[in-house]
């Protein structure tokens, strides 16, 4: 059977899933958001990651589906959190490019976060550049503009790998720059990698943008983004994505 079929009939059987990875901050340690990353549960009890079917995401009726179930998924289990007095902090969720071309993102959002009395201050929405290469422009950035008028914070994820990075952080209202792993992976070893990462950094600063580093694995790692002024930290040095019912239990082992 083909990935995206298989997809679409774990769509119909519910069997899409988010599982959630920490983002921790710089200052105090603490957790300041869950990514949310779409997983499939196969019959067999397994897990498989969103990278593993990544073609469909560019089938825009089954992107379309995946972000539904996620969105409803996300919106219940912060509902819950919020309900047990979780310090969860936010909750990451990835939007690709056909998010946006319906032109009802928002009032999806919108819809589910305020049907159950959610503030939208508790959302990140995750976009990588690929939005932009179908001439979206104006539809990415006035659809962000009106939800961070509401509260919702905007991250630019995979940030340095996709072409033209720099215009889109003038045209786009971003948030936070998300630098994808590639960059932390060699920045002990490599120093254009670090270079690249200091500059990032100050860029940000400059911008007022936080700065979440991605795909953090070791110690030393940390620490020399710490002392370099990153914002935020997410990688397995923190945690693998976790299923839904094991956050509460990594918050309490947390603090
Ligand atoms: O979790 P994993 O490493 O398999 O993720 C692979 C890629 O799939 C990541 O780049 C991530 O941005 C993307 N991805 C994961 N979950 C979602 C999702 O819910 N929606 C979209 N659009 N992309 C996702
Ligand atoms: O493109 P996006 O940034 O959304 O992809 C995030 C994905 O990267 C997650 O699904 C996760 O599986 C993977 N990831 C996160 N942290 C680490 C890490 O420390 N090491 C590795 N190898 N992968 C990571
Ligand atoms: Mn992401
Ligand atoms: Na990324």
């Amino acid at each position: 059977i083909q990935i995206v079929r298989e997809v679409e009939l774990a769509l119909t059987e519910q069997r899409m899933v988010p599982h959630y990875q920490p983002i921790v901050s710089c200052a105090d340690g603490q957790v300041w958001a869950f990514e949310a990353l779409v997983r499939m549960q196969r019959s067999d009890g397994s897990v498989v990651s969103a990278a593993q079917f990544h073609e469909a995401f560019t089938d825009s009726s089954v992107s379309h589906h995946i972000t539904t179930r996620m969105l409803d998924h996300v919106a219940t289990d912060i509902r819950k959190w919020m309900d047990r007095g979780l310090k969860f902090g936010r909750v990451g969720l990835n939007v690709s490019a056909s998010d946006f071309m319906r032109g009802d993102l928002e009032s999806r959002i919108v819809g589910a976060f305020a049907s159950r009395g959610i503030p939208l201050d508790k959302l990140v929405l995750e976009v990588t550049e690929t939005v932009f290469l179908q001439g979206l422009e104006d539809t990415v950035a006035t659809t962000l503009q009106r939800l961070r008028k509401k509260g919702l914070a905007v991250a630019l994820d995979d940030f340095g790998t996709g072409y033209a990075s720099l215009t889109h952080l003038r045209s786009l209202p971003v948030d936070i720059i998300k630098i994808d792993k590639s960059f932390i992976d060699t920045m002990l070893v490599d120093e254009s990698s670090l270079a690249i990462v200091e500059l990032v950094l100050n860029l940000a600063r400059k911008l007022n943008m936080k700065v979440t580093a991605e795909g953090v694995e070791s110690h030393r790692q940390a620490m020399c983004l710490l002392n370099m002024g990153c914002t935020t930290l997410q990688g397995y040095l923190f945690s693998k994505p976790m299923d839904r019912e094991h956050v509460g239990g990594y918050l309490s082992a947390f603090n």
